[in-house]
């Protein structure tokens, strides 16, 4: 595996997950692998996440790793090509990818959607500069349209839980203050749809996410019928998708949020959510509180969805 953008590019969802308990269960086993080898980490955007575990797995494997936030100390890029540069942002996309890609092996990329241009979002225009003018492999860290590693972490946290060969999963939109991107929801979309699982999603009406994500899902508007007999409930807040309000927030309709009582209606589900997330606005205290919530161990599971992916990555060099 040379680039790690979607569910794709693992190949095997079920070698993935032998490959990943293996990780899992002998974390320090293929040190010799990045010896020598530097990850370098860019931010266009915070995280807590997926900056500590994904710097962990990369030591855990031996291998350097520098982090760059592009918003605290470099100079701000200019994406747009063609452009006179007389405004705030003193250096080109174009030079500034091929430099950072002669001072490393691998390259982490977190970029999100910018909410500008749906265009430029959904072609994953920052992503794939990087991955067309580094000349190194490139993995997302969670791009415009897409978080693979969440989502590959959040797999294997459902491997680990499921009580049912064929658990019901269900992905329930939640309410949140601000406009955050798709692209949690979709990947989890996209991930869950290569699986055999029971696959719900379910929305107030205008969240629709893209057909490419949907699949083969089942979009219940009803949130309280899609949470009946759930096994897994993911709870993710979203902006719009659909034209012509791409980026805008439609609802805040606190009655979407997960508590007790929506629980109550499920297989006694586990709850799960990528983190960071707000409380009592997507989720209540006493449900990410109660027994039922895996989050912290979700999280924990991006270190081995990580160290799996740049596995292959250094394997492949
Ligand atoms: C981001 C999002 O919704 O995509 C990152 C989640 C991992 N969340 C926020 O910006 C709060
Ligand atoms: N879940 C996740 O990616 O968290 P961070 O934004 O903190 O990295």
């Amino acid at each position: 595996m040379r680039n790690f953008t979607k569910v794709q590019d693992i190949g095997d969802l079920h070698e993935a997950l032998a490959k990943a308990k293996f990780v899992k269960e002998n974390l320090y086993a293929d040190q010799h692998l990045g010896k020598n080898k530097t990850l370098l980490m860019i931010f266009f955007n915070s995280s807590l996440r997926t900056r500590l575990s994904t710097q962990k797995a990369a030591l855990n494997l031996g291998m350097n790793v520098i982090v760059l936030d592009i918003n605290s100390g470099a100079w701000k890029l200019e994406i747009e090509r063609g452009v006179v540069m007389d405004g705030d942002k003193p250096e080109h996309i174009l030079e500034a990818i091929p430099v950072i890609g002669s001072y490393c092996d691998v390259i982490g990329v977190r970029s999100f959607a910018r909410f500008e241009s749906k265009e430029d979002d959904y072609t994953e225009k920052i992503l794939n500069q990087f991955i067309q003018y580094s000349g190194k492999p490139v993995f997302s860290m969670e791009a415009a349209t897409r978080h693979p590693l969440q989502s590959f972490a959040d797999l294997i946290t459902i491997e680990e839980y499921k009580k049912t060969e064929r658990p019901k999963v269900v992905l329930t939109w939640a309410p949140h203050p601000k406009a955050l991107p798709q692209a949690v929801p979709n990947s989890f979309a996209e991930w869950m749809n290569a699986t055999d699982y029971e696959f719900v999603i379910t929305h107030p009406k205008g969240y629709e996410l893209a057909d490419e994500f949907v699949g083969r899902a089942k979009v219940e508007y009803d949130q309280k019928k899609a949470f009946e007999g759930a096994d897994f409930i993911y709870a993710k807040n979203w902006s719009a998708y659909q034209d012509p309000n791409y980026g805008q927030v439609l609802c805040k309709d606190m009655d979407w949020m997960v508590d007790e009582a929506k629980m109550a209606l499920t297989n006694n589900a586990y709850f799960m959510h990528c983190l960071p997330v707000r409380r009592n606005m997507i989720v209540s205290d006493a449900v990410i509180e109660s027994p039922n919530s895996i989050v912290i161990p979700e999280a924990a599971n991006r270190v081995v969805s990580a160290q799996t992916v740049l596995k292959e990555i250094l394997s492949s060099l």
